[in-house]
């Protein structure tokens, strides 16, 4: 099975003004594309792998039976088309609250605001590329840590619930090098809370 960029259910300026059309542009169209390609490139040197689920051949990656180049490409970019694949789908331009991951985020943090802070600060300490994860771990607590490149907590046998992108290529032609306030307006399109 070839992978195709998905559309997102908003346009690239219904983030605006937090996250710039162009921005959205460039990283949908451009960065996640190419994901793809190379994701595509890849599997298909591996035809016995063709109808595994993605989710799968990430979380199983170890013990995959590929070269080790190969392996390292179906992380980066498989990787990378189910990180954007699910970073578009948290955003929105109109909010639609999570009532029951509301309370189970205040019960977790103490409150929203506790959470934020907390995820916040994980972003902006994260050295370099990668993502800012709140996962559900093997216990089914919620739990928010940061993952370098485009490595996924389903690696780790958690589940993800939200996720923010730290690479540059996110924010840099609106926000340059001032990853915190980016994050400060990303909460403002996560549709969830
Ligand atoms: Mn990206």
């Amino acid at each position: 099975m070839k992978y195709e960029l998905p559309q997102l259910s908003y346009a690239y300026n219904a983030l605006e003004p937090y996250i710039d059309a162009q921005t959205m542009k460039i990283h949908h169209g451009k960065h996640h594309q190419a994901y793809i390609d190379k994701l595509n490139a890849v599997l298909e040197k591996y035809p016995a792998l063709a109808d595994r689920k993605l989710e799968e051949l990430i979380k199983e990656l170890p013990s995959l039976e590929m070269e080790e180049g190969d392996k390292a490409a179906l992380k980066n970019n498989g990787g990378g088309h189910l990180n954007h694949s699910f970073f578009w789908a948290v955003m929105g331009s109109e909010k639609q609250i999570d009532e029951m991951l509301l309370e189970e985020i205040k019960k977790t943090f103490g409150s929203t605001e506790e959470f934020k802070k907390v995820f916040t600060g994980s972003s902006i300490n994260h050295f370099a590329s990668g993502w800012t994860w709140l996962a559900r771990n093997e216990t089914n607590a919620l739990e928010v840590y940061s993952l370098p490149n485009h490595d996924s907590p389903l690696s780790k046998g958690h589940r993800p619930i939200i996720v923010v992108d730290l690479w540059e290529h996110a924010y840099y032609l609106k926000y340059q090098n001032r990853r915190a306030e980016y994050i400060e307006n990303w909460w403002n399109v996560l549709k969830l809370l």
